[in-house]
């Protein structure tokens, strides 16, 4: 059988690698577009990297922007992809509300620009494309849990730029019979995500307050309820969604909700830490209330009574978006859609994976080096 070759935007983020890895030992050729930086922005990628010299390379990046249509459109000529996963998005809710316009650019007229130069270049009958879709389109929801059919009511400028490029990938499909499909997708999360969405602020910050790294943990809504899944199975999925005999849209969400306070709650019962909350609104702390000896780190540098997490109201959102829980019953039943990480497995995995990062931390900090960690 011939080789198929897959072609994913945003490569360098936490989907991009967890789906190149997918595909790479399913024996796809990976094409991945990177954005040029000031440094390396390939912490996630780098250990598959393969060097152009090597033989039968299989792992190929180039440089791109969805915002530069023939840059976009020159890769896709070149590549010829049997598979293209457009992953790549200004993905942060909070940030969208800074940069608007920049955001309706890259995920809004950037899926358009994807679409076009595969019917522009001839390829509609080819290439089968994945839209990165999101539960965010269901923002203020208008019915629990949310299926396929649920009416959208984006709720930030990163949920309505998603909804031109949901609608522009139906269109396509309408309207030039390319397999186009929408896989929308709840929230999923692992050691990768980004360090400043919720999950994985939680899990670091925690992990460093434990170590003596931070004083104390910074937090927006801790009411807000999300369905949280991992990414390692969400990406599966991806893939699935475009090996069908005809393109549909997906939910994927695994159904387990939780609030943020609850996450942080888990979290720090990974660290040997039970977290006790108290107080209304921005005078909400987390404090220790015991600390688990047999699971804690020997140096652990909390103790009971210190509070390790607090309220801001900088993150705080203009709108929220308080509650989404997935009906993921379509997927189950046409793609055989079953998560194999459970919520508290993936607490578990992410708490870890941080302690380790932090526990390092520490130890080079006491032998002498100077460590610094991003912080926003
Ligand atoms: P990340 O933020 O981790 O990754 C986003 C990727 O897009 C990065 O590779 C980033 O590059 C790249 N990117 C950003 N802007 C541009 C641009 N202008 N041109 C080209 N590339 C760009 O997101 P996730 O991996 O978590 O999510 C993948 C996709 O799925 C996104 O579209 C997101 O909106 C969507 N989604 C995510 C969900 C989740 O819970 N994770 C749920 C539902 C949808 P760089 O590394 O240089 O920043
Ligand atoms: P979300 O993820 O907005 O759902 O979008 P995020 O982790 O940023 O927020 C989840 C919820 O937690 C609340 N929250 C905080 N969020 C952040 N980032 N930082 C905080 O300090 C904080 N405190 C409370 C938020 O208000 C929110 O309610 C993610 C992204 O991956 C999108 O790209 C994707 O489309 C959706 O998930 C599904």
């Amino acid at each position: 059988m011939e080789r198929k070759t897959a072609l994913i935007t945003g490569i360098t983020g936490q989907d991009g690698s967890y789906l190149a890895e997918f595909l790479l030992e399913k024996g796809y050729e990976v094409h991945g577009i990177k954005r040029r930086a000031s440094s390396f922005n390939t912490e996630r990628i780098d250990h598959i990297y393969q060097d152009p010299h090597t033989e039968n390379q299989r792992f190929k990046l180039h440089y791109g922007d969805l915002t530069d249509t023939s840059n976009i459109t020159r890769i896709i000529q070149q590549v010829q992809p049997d598979e293209i996963y457009n992953l790549a998005a200004q993905s942060h809710v909070a940030v969208s509300f800074e940069e608007p316009e920049y955001t309706a650019d890259v995920d809004g007229i950037g899926t358009l620009r994807v679409l076009e130069a595969v019917r522009l270049l001839g390829l509609a009958d080819k290439t089968r494309i994945y839209q990165a879709s999101t539960s965010e389109l269901y923002g203020l929801v208008q019915e629990t849990p949310q299926t396929e059919k649920t009416p959208f009511y984006p709720r930030s400028p990163y949920g309505v730029a998603k909804l031109y490029a949901y609608w522009i990938t139906v269109n396509y499909r309408e309207a030039y019979g390319m397999y186009a499909c929408n896989g929308i997708l709840f929230n999923h999360e692992s050691p990768r995500r980004g360090e400043t969405f919720v999950s994985r602020k939680i899990t670091r910050g925690l992990a460093n307050v434990s170590q003596g790294l931070e004083d104390c943990l910074y937090m927006g809504n801790l009411d807000s309820l999300r369905d949280w899944g991992h990414a390692r199975d969400y990406v599966e999925m991806q893939w699935l969604m475009l090996q069908q005999d005809t393109a549909e849209d997906f939910v994927i969400a695994t159904g387990q909700q939780i609030s943020v306070r609850e996450f942080i709650t888990r979290a720090a019962a990974e660290l040997g830490i039970t977290l006790e909350f108290s107080g209304k609104e921005l005078d909400e702390v987390g404090t220790v209330a015991a600390i688990d000896t047999a699971k804690a780190d020997a140096e652990i540098n909390v103790k009971p009574g210190d509070v390790m997490v607090r309220v801001d109201a900088r993150y705080y959102r203009p709108a929220e978006v308080e509650t989404l829980l997935g009906d993921p019953t379509k997927a189950r039943e046409k793609l055989g859609w079953q998560p194999t990480t459970t919520l508290d497995e993936m607490i578990t995995e992410m708490a870890n994976n941080d302690l380790q990062a932090a526990r390092k931390n520490r130890l080079l900090e006491r032998e002498g080096y100077e460590v610094t960690q991003a912080r926003e």
